[in-house]
């Protein structure tokens, strides 16, 4: 098993929902800790920068105007296989495809506003981490067994 720090995001609406201390105590339970925390409003040029990748779907244009809606929480997590681990409390995309006792299917409203955001492999979670954090923003833990 590697350590692994993977970039998780609260998005408008979780904050909105009041429940960043929920999904927080998620991620803390089943071992993943936040070494870095920032919440921010991201700027139109922040947002099309993090979804990039994204910029050829069609709902590249309302992902933006819904990231920047409102304030998020920036989260580096770090644990055991923390990529997939983080990947699978959140949930699928869709919240309706979601999984029982998932972030996405308990909070999420629908495909576009799901909650949270998990970086999808090791290699995506270094450059997003990279994206809102420098090196010394992020504290690490003693991993001991
Ligand atoms: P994320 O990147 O936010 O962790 O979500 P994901 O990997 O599960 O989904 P992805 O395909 O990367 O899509 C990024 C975000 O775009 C919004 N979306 N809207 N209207 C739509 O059909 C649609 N599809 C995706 C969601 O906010 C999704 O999380
Ligand atoms: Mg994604």
């Amino acid at each position: 098993m590697a350590v692994e720090r993977t970039l998780s995001i609260i998005k408008p609406d979780g904050v909105e929902k009041g429940v960043i201390g929920q999904i927080i105590a998620r991620f803390e339970s089943k071992g993943l800790k936040p070494v870095a925390v920032r919440m921010a409003q991201l700027s139109q040029a922040e947002a099309e920068g993090f979804y990039a990748v994204h910029k050829a779907r069609p709902f590249f244009n309302d992902l933006v105007k819904f990231m920047t809606s409102g304030p998020v929480v920036l989260m580096v997590l770090e644990g055991e296989n923390a990529v997939l681990a983080n990947r699978e409390i959140m949930g699928a995309t869709d919240p309706k495809k979601a999984a029982e006792g998932t972030i996405r299917r308990d909070f999420a409203t629908d495909i576009e506003k799901n909650t949270v955001h998990g970086s999808d492999s090791l290699e995506n979670a270094a450059v997003e981490v990279a994206y809102f954090f420098r090196t010394i923003e992020q504290h690490g833990y003693a991993w001991k067994k």
